[in-house]
């Protein structure tokens, strides 16, 4: 094979290169100019799946010395199991140059370089070679047991912010990640002064994470910001790691944790709206998703990726919302009927809401520590002393940057926001980002146009305080959500709002 590839390569006066199968198969072969090839899109070949891509390259090169620094890139980039240069002479195989990654760098290299040898001079088999390096990434960096099937990301964020900005972010991602159950093995922090609009990190940052995903075993990115599908593809088109974004990576947790039909509809939704604009007709970064994280739909069902098909179902699921929502707006004026007033719990996610409605009305709806535990409202009766009742509510938690199309999506569950007499705003004030938290939610409430509803302020989480409470909250109301002795300040306010004030109404 040698001497046809290096007297092919000398008739036509170009380099010849042959991407190889780990079983032998020659998948392609590739014609390139005089001084370079240039590898073909790798990600339809199925292989077995190790931390290797389980595809090597052979090229003919015109140059004596053995691989370039491109070569190198390229074999990084896409994880070959290995990258020979062979040299010619005369229009004969001379030498075969051949470097394989290692999973410890030596001298500032994350590479190695084999004896050049003849082709018919080779020591050691490729594949009990290639079985070798791939022993020595896994004793490297050993997976254990219950780790194996998890997807395993490494975090990155591309900031124009301040490091202790993008280090909260990050905080935030991991937490994210972990109700994803995604396993972080790694976060990167760059910061930038301006982001570029089509290259989200640069191709010396886009090599050092690879590297750092061969080591780790990672199979997955995850970027703080919101990514456009250029930059996607940017990323994408240099190697073949799965890339989602924040915004998946919250779709994805709504759509693995959404109970009520409804909340089902409107997150399928919400994640196919995101996506149609990702498709272009030949896209590669998209069938790369196909299956793990971020192309979960409800319930483990798999989204269908697929413009047509996309926009047909949206349409179908615009339509069985709506009936959804009639039957919700019947419900809703049956209980308005009976009158009963309706206080809404609102704020940050894992703030304590749900630990608060539980505490409340004896009741034992999920909350745990975990972003975004609750998705489906959830509503109980609550008994004040006087004879008089109201309905107390759990919503969805706010985030920062919440996906506008989630908060679209979201509008028929949040209409139930909308009927409230009284919202409560939860904050959780042993979290140090409180203040941010704080103004993430009252900002969404002013987008929802919900800041015209008389909203209290409610502290909470003070028991991890140990009295250091901030002056300006210490005049609000503090409780701790999980003991009913410290209610009884907010239970009185609730019922003068809710109560006095609004017989207080009718008076002349
Ligand atoms: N120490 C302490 N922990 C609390 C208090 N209130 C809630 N928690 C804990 O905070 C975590 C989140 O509580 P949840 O009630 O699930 O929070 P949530 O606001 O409903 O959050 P999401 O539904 O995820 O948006 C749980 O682990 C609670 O046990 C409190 O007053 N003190
Ligand atoms: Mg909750």
């Amino acid at each position: 094979m040698a001497r046809a590839l290096t007297s092919l390569s000398t008739e036509l006066n170009r380099q010849i290169g042959l991407i190889i199968h780990r079983s032998g198969k020659v998948e392609f072969v590739i014609l390139g100019d005089h001084s370079r090839i240039e590898i073909p899109v790798l990600s339809n070949i199925r292989t077995s799946g190790g931390r290797l891509r389980g595809l090597r390259c052979v090229h003919t090169s015109f140059n004596q010395s053995g691989p370039t620094e491109e070569d190198i890139m390229d074999m990084v980039c896409l994880r070959l199991d290995m990258m020979s240069i062979l040299t010619m002479k005369d229009g004969f195989p001379e030498l075969l140059h051949t470097a394989h990654l290692i999973p410890n760098r030596i001298d500032d290299r994350d590479w190695n370089l084999l004896e050049p040898a003849h082709p018919a001079a080779q020591q050691q088999s490729c594949l009990s070679l290639i079985e070798n390096i791939e022993q020595q990434f896994s004793k490297a960096r050993p997976i254990r047991q219950v780790d194996k099937g998890n997807d395993r990301a490494i975090l990155v964020s591309v900031s124009t912010g301040s490091q202790a900005e993008a280090e909260d972010s990050m905080i935030e991602l991991s937490e994210l990640a972990r109700a994803a159950r995604v396993q972080v093995v790694d976060r990167v922090i760059q910061r930038r002064r301006k982001l570029h609009p089509r290259f989200i990190l640069g191709r010396g940052k886009l090599i050092d994470i690879v590297l750092m995903s061969l080591r780790d075993n990672a199979n997955l990115l995850i970027f703080d910001q919101e990514l456009t599908p250029s930059q996607v593809r940017s990323v994408t088109n240099h190697t073949d790691l799965r890339v989602i974004d924040r915004t998946q990576l919250i779709l994805d947790i709504f759509a693995s944790r959404a109970l009520s039909r409804e909340g089902k509809l409107q997150i399928e939704m919400a994640q196919l709206k995101y996506l149609l604009p990702m498709l272009t007709t030949k896209d590669d970064a998209l069938s790369r998703l196909t299956g793990g994280i971020g192309a979960r739909g409800p319930g483990e069902t798999k989204l269908e990726i697929d413009r047509r098909r996309i926009n047909d179902r949206i349409a179908r699921l615009a339509k069985e919302l709506k009936a959804v929502g009639k039957q919700r707006y019947h419900r809703r004026n049956r209980r308005r009927k009976h009158d009963v007033p309706v206080v809404s719990l609102v704020g940050y996610t894992n703030a304590g809401k749900s630990t608060l409605l539980n505490t409340l009305t004896n009741s034992h709806i999920q909350a745990e520590d975990m972003l975004f535990a609750t998705l489906d409202p959830t509503s109980r009766r609550l008994r004040f002393p006087e004879d008089t009742e109201v309905i107390i509510t759990d919503t969805v938690g706010f985030i920062r940057q919440l996906p506008a199309e989630l908060l679209k999506s979201f509008e028929s569950t949040l209409e139930e926001l909308f009927e409230a007499d009284l919202l409560l705003h939860i904050i959780d004030i042993s979290n140090h980002a409180w203040k941010e938290q704080v103004k993430v939610v009252e900002e969404l409430l002013e987008k929802l146009d919900l800041d015209k509803i008389p909203c209290l302020r409610v502290y909470n989480k003070i028991d991890q305080m140990n009295d250091n409470l901030p002056s300006q909250v210490k005049n609000g109301f503090c409780i701790c959500a999980r003991d009913a002795g410290t209610l009884k300040e907010l239970l009185g306010m609730m019922e003068h709002q809710l109560f006095d004030m609004s017989r207080a109404q009718y008076l002349p």
